[in-house]
């Protein structure tokens, strides 16, 4: 045989390799072979790490013949794609949910207990992947999984940062902040795709020229190229034999981009632009209060965005050539905010510098196949650039923004001629001293589609922040209520439920979640109610131990455990939980302890390094905790604690060991939150406000199961002009009291003042957040909740009741939607699928 035909033998073959063994006694093989033959382990090594990492080859095996039958079926189908575009993919570890999914779960921990250790103390040795900063990078990933288990043909593209998100310990009540080297010890799920790097330019400047036909071209010249490299990562399906793919790109310098200093003898001076270059993918930005303009910030979001639409431009050349009659048709690109937005003037210029279409044939397949998700309504924390930075580092790309700009102006123009105020409302440069970039229009222009994230929330874009968008294209305007995954946050971090449920309603409930609502004629059963509460009472021991762990305090089993986790921010109100704490406390010392429900508090989320406000409510939650927990007058009573690194891993131990939710931001500013459905589902009550996605949740479960309180969203507006704190403090007891305690410095007797830059945000008629004013409904909700708990019987019933009511907040369900109204796809299963 000749070597081709040798050759196509061998691809052929790789369609039909035996199917590799899905079986205790295979995994405990492979597991062997990898330890010993792969990793070069023997029995003096004592680190469980191998141990962790033999594993994760030997499920990484099964997982990788299952991507490989993905890719191929999507091929075959040649259906349409979409690509979700983020900054940030907050994925957590990865271990428990890869056996899940590939339905290995017990095999494995069998397999692992054959050999003498614990599935759980291996998992301990994964680093969470913390690529993201909360609640929108979480999200990120909860839609890959869904993507997959809907077998829908979804990508996932985004930045491999070297550091993720900062890690935060607590050093006298301070946070403080240390770099978070994920990847010092590997990552054995990545897989490097060298033969697909791409490279990307910076700097530099535009040159016209005419070509053969005399068309007028840009060149995009004397730029200075960083090489886009592809690692992938496998995202598998809810036992479906589906594995999707996630796309990172680290950044590396190119060969000659140091080699004339190199050759010149500037050894230190060749190093230090490969750093530059290798620096974009260096380190996740943590998002602060308001947005800055960073240009390493700009230079990852033009990265990200220019890499992957090369590469999906790429295999779209690779297979039909220069015809991109159908490119719209079949290619979506989901903007996760506006953060990776350049892509629609970097499709534009692919398009025309790249492929040779003209303007007109460019902007049609542009504004029909980027889709954009706002995550924010408020006004400070929208994305501008300085026109100058935009200049200087993509000089291509600001004039097809500009030439963008010019035409949608004329379309305002001839809609309403003269209405120049208009003009200039909806201009995507803002002018002025500084003019900036609004990235948020970029992205409404260039789009198709424009979600927001919660029904209320999407009522307020259309009727506040984007209005005059929304009266120009109304039908580019839609919602999508964000979801979770229920396989991670609720079949594999709660085995305990997860188990109590499957007797009642079956296993389908895991790719189903509407099935739960087959729970609630159990609320009436008095047997299931008490294994219910057996249930919580391990989970709740499980999230003592983290918090005697991690905190030092010691929880008490029977109190409510009232858990607010989230990032730390003014308009989240961690501030009026601690003010409803320090009420508690001013009770006990009263001797105000009648019917006291016993209460531990735990509060947890990291601060924006540069949001000063919110690191000194940190110091604040500290001291406070300090004070109360070492009072003999709360013994039994009351506990406070602060929980040090928040992050998805613990989120998985505190979801399930939850009774009471906290969700109380300011009404109108919370865009949905995806916290408050992890804990609903998990069967936790909430206390909240009309706020995002709470407003939903309330209407599933029923306001009999919900503690609702604070002002609405419009009658927080309404507010403003005549908001008064200080005659509300005046006028409530318990309030001036507890103003009173901290402003006598009672929780900083020896770090004088240092709370009163917070205290005067309480007490300012121009406090965004009105913490002052939703007080009192607070307290009161809060009294509703201490109560309720008593009757032990009823607290269960609302909580199965929760459960139940959460099957609508399942990402699988909010991914339908997307895919429904936005990126029309078919379902396309594997190929020789193997489930
Ligand atoms: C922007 C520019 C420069 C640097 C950082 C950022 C930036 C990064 C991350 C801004 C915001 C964020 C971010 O994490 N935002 C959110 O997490 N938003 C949340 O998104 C969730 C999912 O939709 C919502 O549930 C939640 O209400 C919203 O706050």
């Amino acid at each position: 045989m000749d070597v081709k035909t040798l050759r196509k033998t061998f691809e052929a073959s790789l369609t039909d390799l035996p199917p590799v063994g899905m079986d205790v006694y295979s995994l405990v093989e492979d597991f062997r072979r990898y330890y010993s033959h792969t990793l070069g382990r023997d029995r003096h090594c004592q680190s469980a790490h191998y141990a962790y990492e033999a594993l994760v080859l030997s499920l990484r095996d099964r997982l990788m013949e299952r991507w490989k039958n993905t890719r191929y079926g999507y091929e075959a189908a040649d259906a349409g794609h979409a690509y979700y575009l983020s900054l940030e993919f907050l994925m957590g570890r990865a271990l428990g949910n890869a056996a899940l999914n590939l339905g290995l779960d017990e095999e494995t921990e069998l397999a692992v207990s054959c050999l003498g250790m614990e599935l759980e103390d291996l998992v301990e040795n994964e680093q969470d992947a913390g690529l993201g900063n909360g609640g929108l990078g979480r999200l990120a990933a909860c839609f890959l999984d869904s993507c997959a288990t809907l077998q829908l043909p979804v990508t996932g593209y985004g930045l491999r940062y070297e550091y993720g998100m900062f890690r935060q310990e607590i050093v006298a009540g301070e946070q403080v902040e240390g770099p978070d080297h994920w990847l010092r010890e590997g990552n054995a799920w990545e897989l490097e795709r060298h033969e697909y790097t791409q490279r990307v330019r910076f700097e530099g400047h535009t040159e016209w020229r005419r070509n053969n036909v005399g068309r007028k071209h840009a060149h995009w010249v004397d730029s200075h190229d960083v090489l886009a490299v592809p690692y992938d990562v496998p995202v598998p399906g809810y036992q479906n034999g589906t594995v999707n793919t996630l796309r990172l790109w680290k950044a590396c310098a190119t060969d000659e981009f140091d080699l004339g200093e190199f050759n010149a003898g500037l050894y230190p001076e060749s190093v230090s632009a490969k750093n530059t270059a290798e620096q974009i993918t260096l380190v996740l930005y943590p998002n602060d209060a308001s947005e800055s303009g960073k240009e390493l910030r700009l230079r990852q979001q033009y990265f990200l965005a220019s890499a992957s639409l090369q590469d999906v431009v790429a295999r779209w050349v690779g297979k039909h050539g220069g015809d991109f009659s159908d490119f719209a048709d079949k290619n979506r690109f989901q903007l996760n905010d506006t953060h990776p937005s350049c892509a629609v003037p970097e499709l534009m210029r692919l398009l025309m510098d790249e492929q040779g279409l003209e303007w007109d044939d460019a902007w049609r397949i542009t504004s029909a196949t980027m889709a954009y998700t706002n995550h924010t309504l408020l006004p400070e924390a929208l994305e501008r650039w300085p026109v100058p930075i935009f200049a200087r580092l993509l000089p291509r790309l600001l004039e097809i923004v500009f030439e963008i700009n010019a035409r949608f102006l004329a379309e305002v123009a001839r809609r309403w001629p003269g209405d120049t105020e208009r003009q200039r409302r909806l201009s995507i440069i803002e002018e002025g001293p500084q003019p900036q970039v609004r990235m948020a229009y970029l992205a409404i222009v260039g789009s198709f589609s424009v979600n927001g994230v919660a029904s209320l929330h999407s009522r307020l874009l259309t009727e506040g922040l984007f209005n005059d968008f929304f009266v120009l294209w109304p039908h580019k305007f839609n919602n999508k209520t964000n979801g979770v995954t229920p396989r991670r946050w609720l079949a594999w971090c709660n085995p305990g439920l997860s188990g109590l449920i499957t007797t009642i309603v079956g296993p389908d409930w895991v790719a189903d979640l509407s099935l739960l609502a087959g729970l609630a004629p159990q609320a009436s059963d008095a047997d299931f109610r008490g294994h219910w509460r057996e249930v919580k009472l391990q989970n709740k021991r499980r999230l003592a131990q983290l918090v005697k762990a991690d905190c030092g305090v010691v929880f008490n089993l029977e109190a409510i455990f009232d858990v607010q986790v989230k990032r730390i921010h003014e308009y989240k109100r961690q501030l009026l939980n601690l003010l409803h704490v320090i009420h508690l406390y001013d009770r006990l010392k009263r001797g105000d302890t009648e019917n006291w429900t016993p209460r531990c508090v735990l509060i947890g989320g990291k601060a924006a390094p540069g949001y000063f406000l919110a690191k000194r409510i940190i110091k604040l939650i500290n001291n406070v905790a300090a004070v109360i927990n070492a009072d003999p007058v709360t013994d039994g009573r009351l506990r406070l604690a602060f929980l040090p690194n928040y992050r998805v891993s613990a989120m998985e131990i505190i979801a399930p060991g939850a009774d009471l939710s906290e969700q109380i931001s300011t009404a109108g500013k919370e865009a949905s939150g995806t916290g408050n459905m992890k804990f609903m589902m998990n069967g936790a009550l909430t206390i909240g406000t009309l706020d995002g996605a709470n407003v939903e949740i309330l209407e599933e479960v029923g306001e009999e199961n919900f503690f609702l309180f604070g002002l609405t969203a419009d009658k927080v507006e309404g507010l403003r002009s005549h908001y008064d704190p200080a005659a509300i403090i005046a006028a409530d007891t318990d309030l001036n009291r507890v103003m009173q305690l901290l402003e006598c410095g009672y929780f900083n007797q020896f770090e004088f003042g240092i709370f009163d830059p917070i205290l005067q945000t309480i007490r300012s008629p121009n406090d965004p957040w009105m913490t002052a004013a939703d007080f009192r409904s607070y307290v009161e909700a809060q009294q509703r909740v201490a109560e309720a708990y008593k009757d032990e019987e009823h607290w269960t019933k609302m909580s199965i009741l929760n459960t139940a009511a959460s099957g609508r907040f399942s990402s699988d369900r909010t991914i339908a939607e997307y895919n429904r109204d936005i990126w029309k796809l078919e379902p396309i299963p594997p190929q020789n699928g193997t489930l």
